[in-house]
């Protein structure tokens, strides 16, 4: 699947055309992105079913863009991107990641001191060089090696959300492939980990050459790193390796078992095993040479006494325990989430009109959706005061007044679009929108967007205080990390999830693959707070709205159940709950 390699350069053709000051360019190329990563088809395969048209067709991608497919699809090249790569020969992928590091400053990193790669960038920054360019200074500096430290420890671990999409493909080929019965992924993406570092995919065939030919003659593959009986793996352009093992029927269970870890997990599970005098291995479980259960993974746990533990939380944290007790809980079924409750507009900073976000969701399965863009105080995205809340109210009444006449189709009649603002928290924890225009809207959440290098008691404290308001339903993102790029806030999530109890006042996990806020441990803090959560998509665009299931994921991770989650309630039935706490107050 080539789309992940399209996004790529699109997203280096955003910059470029972001240092070219052509603004306008370089958000069709970032939208362009984010609709390829977010197609769950591969780009190829709608381009043989219509030529550029059909590219054409793909929501997010104008003409120009579809013709780069079509010439990458053609050429493996893009001229475009070689032209401007030849003026500026920058490993953009390695700057880009650094925080504070924008399009601009590259540039002028690159005009003044040659800067490259971030190796270039943390030899100039430590030698003191970066400090004497104009515009930059000691601080800057000082913050590039921070980030720069940061992004060495986060190394070079995909988003889950960039890699799903390949290894579902990966699945759907292998099992369309002659003597194939079973083909699945496994490890850190069947876990539904954050980050992958690798695709590690089993396969059971009867004709295990063709699998690892097919394998290392993918269009994908730039390398062959191992070629072999069992096992082959290869280096793919998106970036990472991956893993091909074909394994005999007979012991599916356990490989499947084994592969999928995490290795923690599997450590503590054969310990059970030699506990009871018993061998675990990827071939199955044994009492000296006799096996007892291989074929599946339900009897491999099974015959150590323990209750199917779901992929998601084979973490080592307590899952084993409760496995032997019957105490896992009943995580979160996917796709039980009815109704998305954050999506941003053409109102302020999201590509598409209300309609057309509207129209998205109901496409996929929604019941409702909240609109909720940002407020006054982020400028830089058009933020709305209480009279624009005021106007976009008047649009959303229309909306459902369309919707009630049948006109998004008789059987939709129920569908609703629901008013929201994401309100800015402001330093002194104080919401930047008035009580009055706050009444008026069906759910308040409000987010930190601005001073997030606070100090630890010093946000802790402004995220409190926020959520002390009384007409508050939900605190978006709560610690606003951006996964490999930016940290989180420095705050104390406990403190936090404990105000959040006492106050009522939902958590959001927010579904976007770069944020997963709050993250799975965070999660399974919260529910043992008996804090509700909410899961979002974040939705900017209409391609977003189908991240709801990385956050589905990652409340699974955190042991939510569905009664945990508030929108997996019907509509009538999360109103109730969100003005009960109004009410009362
Ligand atoms: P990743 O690729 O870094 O995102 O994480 P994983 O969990 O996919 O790790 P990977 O690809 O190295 O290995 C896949 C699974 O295979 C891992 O989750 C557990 C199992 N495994 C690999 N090496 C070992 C090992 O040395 N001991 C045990 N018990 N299991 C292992
Ligand atoms: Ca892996
Ligand atoms: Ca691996
Ligand atoms: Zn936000």
């Amino acid at each position: 699947m080539l789309n992940a390699e399209v996004a790529k350069i699109f997203r280096q053709l955003a910059i470029y055309e972001d240092m070219e000051n052509e603004f306008f360019r370089a958000r069709a190329y970032q939208r362009g992105a984010e609709a390829l990563e977010a197609l769950a088809e591969d780009v190829k395969e709608i381009y043989r079913r219509g030529w550029l048209k059909a590219l054409e067709e793909i929501p997010g991608i104008g003409g120009s863009l579809a013709e780069k497919i079509e010439e990458y699809l053609k050429t493996r090249r893009v001229h475009t991107q070689e032209q401007f790569k030849k003026k500026l020969p920058l490993n953009l992928e390695e700057l880009y990641a650094v925080e504070g590091l924008g399009p601009k400053t590259i540039k002028l990193l690159w005009e003044q001191l040659k800067i490259k790669n971030l190796k270039d960038l943390e030899r100039a920054a430590r030698l003191g060089k970066i400090a004497t360019v104009p515009h930059l200074g000691e601080k800057t500096q000082e913050k590039i090696l921070r980030a720069i430290t940061f992004v060495r420890q986060t190394g070079d671990r995909k988003l889950l959300g960039a890699v799903l999409p390949l290894a579902r493909a990966l699945e759907e080929r292998f099992r369309r492939l002659p003597g194939v019965t079973e083909a699945v992924v496994a490890g850190s993406l069947r876990r539904r980990q954050e980050t992958i570092g690798d695709i590690d995919l089993l396969v059971v065939t009867t004709k295990p050459k063709l699998a690892h030919e097919t394998f290392i003659k993918m269009p994908e593959v730039i390398a062959v790193k191992a070629h072999g009986a069992g096992r082959s793996e290869v280096r793919l352009s998106l970036g990472m390796d991956a893993d091909l093992r074909v394994v005999p029927p007979e012991s599916f269970g356990a490989a499947l078992q084994y592969f999928t870890g995490d290795k923690q997990h599997n450590v503590e599970l054969r310990k059970i095993a030699i506990a009871k005098g018993l061998k675990l291995n990827e071939y199955g479980l044994f009492r000296e040479k006799k096996l007892i259960a291989s074929r599946t993974e339900a009897e491999v746990y099974r015959a150590l006494g323990l209750d199917l533990i779901p992929p998601e939380v084979r973490t080592a944290a307590g899952e084993l325990a409760a496995a032997k007790n019957h105490a896992l809980p009943r995580l979160l079924p996917y796709g039980s989430v009815r109704g998305d409750l954050q999506i941003q507009t053409k109102w302020t900073d999201g590509v598409s009109s209300l309609e057309e976000m509207a129209r998205a969701a109901l496409a996929l399965g929604r019941e409702y959706i909240a609109i909720t863009d940002h407020t006054r105080t982020l400028a830089m995205t058009g933020g709305l005061d209480e009279r624009g809340l005021a106007r976009q109210a008047k649009e959303i009444d229309a909306l459902n007044t369309k919707v009630v006449q049948g006109k998004f189709g008789d059987k939709n009649k129920k569908f609703r679009v629901l008013k929201g603002a994401e309100v800015n928290i402001l330093k002194d924890g104080s919401l930047d929108i008035d009580d009055a225009a706050l009444a008026k809207l069906d759910i308040v959440a409000a987010a930190v967007h601005t001073n997030m290098k606070m100090p630890r008691p010093e946000m802790t404290r402004r995220i409190i205080k926020a959520l002390q308001h009384p007409r508050l339903h939900i605190l978006f993102h709560p610690t606003g990390r951006l996964i490999n790029k930016r940290p989180p806030y420095e705050v104390d999530i406990r403190e936090v999830i404990k105000a959040a109890k006492k106050y009522r006042v939902a958590l959001e996990v927010n579904a976007f693959p770069d944020r997963l806020d709050l993250k799975d441990e965070h999660v399974r803090l919260a529910v043992a707070a008996g804090v509700k959560l909410v899961i979002n998509t974040d939705a900017h665009a209409p391609e977003h709205l189908r991240y709801l299931e990385f956050g589905e994921a990652t409340a699974r991770r955190g042991w939510a159940t569905r009664g945990d989650v508030l929108n997996t309630l019907p509509l009538n039935k999360l109103l109730e709950v969100f003005r009960k706490k109004t009410i009362i107050g």
